[in-house]
């Protein structure tokens, strides 16, 4: 770990992040020529793969001895090692990307001994880039600093809180029923046991969620079913800019990055007791991941 130049790699991870988003941006997807993973809205482009291939080959070519983790070549059963791996998503967001909703980004990040150390994640419509090195704060178009301003406090609860949440593409079953039926109760009224928190918000990719907690738009963001290369870069943008993951089942302060399970809360003042309150709206268990 000691002689990784993780500058260096942060720096390479930028310049092949724009590479990747001009071949996105130059793409043009349509609903109909979509494939299919899991189900009927996993959904994966010809482009998604290509970007991927285009990723992969610029890492593997520098970094000849780090694993790789990505999205579009990953096998069910590969797990993430202690060596130095790049977790790639060449493209979060992939729904809104067939739609022409240009909340896209790639999502690059680095996890050595299993933790994340560098996110670089980049929406090649908005041009706006986030990064982060562990240890070195994270940054919004390589010279703004995360967050924008002295977060406020936490203290007021979620009753104060704008959450992003995502529907995901597990669409039966426990898993959907705890998503459903936790959304309801974080947006119902107090007097109905609600949280009523201030809204829920869908936008469609993990990576730019994360970012958005990070830079403070957001207060927390709540998902399980998404992975590794859908956390491991705003990872770090998060904790860099003062925020913390935790499990989006109650109790776990320390999650993998591959538990497939997060809740994402900002920088501020009582922030654990944020965690532990929403931890007590969640309606059941999520079984993936376990
Ligand atoms: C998506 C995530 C989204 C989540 C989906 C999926 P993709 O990534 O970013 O937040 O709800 O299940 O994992 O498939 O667009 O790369």
């Amino acid at each position: 770990m000691s002689d990784i130049n993780l500058q260096e790699i942060h720096d390479f991870l930028v310049e092949i992040a724009k590479k990747a988003g001009e071949m996105i941006t130059a793409a043009h997807p349509t609903i109909g020529a979509t494939g299919n993973k899991k189900n009927s809205v996993d959904l994966v482009t010809e482009t998604d793969q290509a970007v991927e291939k285009l990723i992969s080959t610029e890492l593997q070519s520098k970094y000849p001895s780090f694993s790789f983790m990505g999205e579009e070549t990953y096998k069910p059963g590969d797990t993430l090692t202690d060596a130095p791996t790049f977790i790639v998503d060449p493209i979060d967001g992939t729904t809104n990307f067939v739609h022409s909703n240009p909340y896209v980004s790639s999502s690059l990040g680095v996890a050595i001994n299993k933790k994340p150390v560098i996110g670089v994640i980049y929406n090649p419509f908005t041009q706006i880039l986030y990064s982060a090195i562990k240890g070195k704060g994270a940054y919004m178009n390589l010279t703004e600093k995360l967050p924008f301003r002295q977060p406020e406090s936490l203290a007021d609860g979620l009753s104060k809180a704008q959450v992003a949440v995502e529907w995901g593409s597990d669409r039966s079953g426990n898993d959907l029923a705890v998503k459903s039926q936790t959304f309801l109760k974080l947006t119902s009224s107090k007097e109905e046991g609600g949280a009523m928190v201030h809204s829920l918000r869908s936008y469609g990719g993990a990576a730019l969620n994360l970012c958005g907690v990070a830079a403070g738009h957001l207060d927390a963001y709540w998902e399980a079913g998404c992975w590794a290369w859908d956390v491991c870069a705003g990872w770090v943008v998060l904790s860099e800019a003062g925020g913390i993951m935790v499990d989006a089942n109650p109790g776990n302060w320390d999650p993998r990055i591959e538990e497939r399970r997060y809740l994402a809360v900002r920088g501020g003042e009582g922030q654990k007791e944020f965690v532990e309150e929403f931890w007590g709206y969640v309606q059941g268990k999520f079984e993936v991941g376990v």
